[in-house]
């Protein structure tokens, strides 16, 4: 009977429920075993340690679908596979997310709110979608379903990719030499990328400053992509007008953080896409099950790029 660790730090009962109903052969465990051995483990953001205790790990299946954490621990051996999280319930999420920051910016949602409490009756121009460009850094599992619904709502959309991407009625750059051509000009700019040492700082003030002047940061992906003291520049110069931001260098956001307080800037708990344990564990479930027949795994991480 091959084992399977469960070391989330969120609902590890529920997860450990569901893989015992969908893994009925299994033996399911909430801690590692005295002698190590275990042939999968399940984990989001392991303490440090875990996962460098096991033996026999045949596949790692991670709730997050970003797995900077995980390879940089070091604690996974070079030939165990990785398999991050690709789940319709986070594309859901993040689809959602995105579309809420982007309409409310774009529909002036929050300056009518401080008009309202000023007792103001003060339209704004109203722009049409079609007059906004928007970038998406990132067009995987999550930035090209995101570029999709931006489109959809008639926004004219480019996305920028490590390789290039073709997506219908989205234009798309790809590699580092076309990062400005598909940032220039643009209104917003919303990041889906994963930390890797090629993503990290890549949001800075001299980016930032190729937007239309005015315009709307979202950052979806991870806080190490974006300089902080760069971005709090460009939004007190007037070079940016807000940003909506759910991922930090640190988290949770430290409480002295000027990112709390500052007026434009919109913060939310990672809460962009959660990981639910219904759908994820349905989808870690068809990993394990792939893998005992021998047939190839999705979504392996290839350590050699860092995503
Ligand atoms: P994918 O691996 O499916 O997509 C990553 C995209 O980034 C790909 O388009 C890839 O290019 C591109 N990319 C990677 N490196 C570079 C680079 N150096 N230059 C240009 N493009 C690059 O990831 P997902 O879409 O599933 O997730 C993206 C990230 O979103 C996660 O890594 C995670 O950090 C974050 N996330 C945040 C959540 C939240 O709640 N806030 C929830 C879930 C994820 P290519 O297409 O060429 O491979
Ligand atoms: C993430 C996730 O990678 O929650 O942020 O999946």
């Amino acid at each position: 009977m091959k084992r399977l660790l469960v070391a989330v730090r969120t609902n590890p009962q529920v997860f450990a429920d569901l893989f015992r109903a969908e893994l009925p052969a299994h033996e399911v465990l909430l801690t590692p075993p005295d002698d190590g051995a275990t042939a999968y483990a399940v984990v989001g953001l392991p303490p440090a340690g875990l996962l460098a205790q096991l033996s026999g790990l045949e596949v790692v299946l991670s709730i997050n679908a970003g797995v900077e954490h995980l390879l940089a621990s070091g604690e996974v051996p070079a030939g165990v596979p990785i398999v991050r999280m690709v789940d319709p319930g986070l594309v859901e999420g993040m689809v959602q997310w995105v579309a809420a920051r982007v309409l409310g910016w774009h529909r002036n949602l929050s300056a009518y709110r401080d008009r309202q409490m000023a007792g103001r009756w003060a339209p704004l121009t109203e722009l049409l979608a079609s007059e906004r460009t928007v970038a998406v850094l990132g067009a995987g599992a999550l930035g090209a379903p995101v570029a999709a619904m931006l489109a959809s709502f008639g926004f004219r959309v480019r996305v920028w990719s490590r390789t290039p991407r073709d997506l219908p009625g989205i234009a798309s750059f790809a590699g580092r030499g076309q990062l400005g051509a598909a940032v220039d000009g643009v209104d917003i700019l919303v990041n889906l990328l994963p930390t890797t040492a090629e993503t990290v700082d890549l949001i800075d003030y001299a980016l930032l400053g190729r937007m239309a002047a005015g315009g709307l940061l979202v950052n979806g992906g991870r806080g190490a992509a974006v300089v902080d003291a760069d971005l709090l520049r460009a939004l007190d110069e007037g070079l940016l007008d807000s940003a909506a931001l759910d991922v930090f260098r640190q988290e949770p956001l430290p409480a002295d953080h000027p990112f709390w307080t500052h007026p434009r800037v919109f913060v939310t708990p990672h809460v962009a896409a959660i990981t639910h344990a219904r759908t994820s564990v349905a989808i870690m479930a068809e990993t394990v099950r792939r893998h005992e027949r021998g047939a190839p795994l999705d979504h392996v991480v290839d350590r050699a790029r860092g995503y």
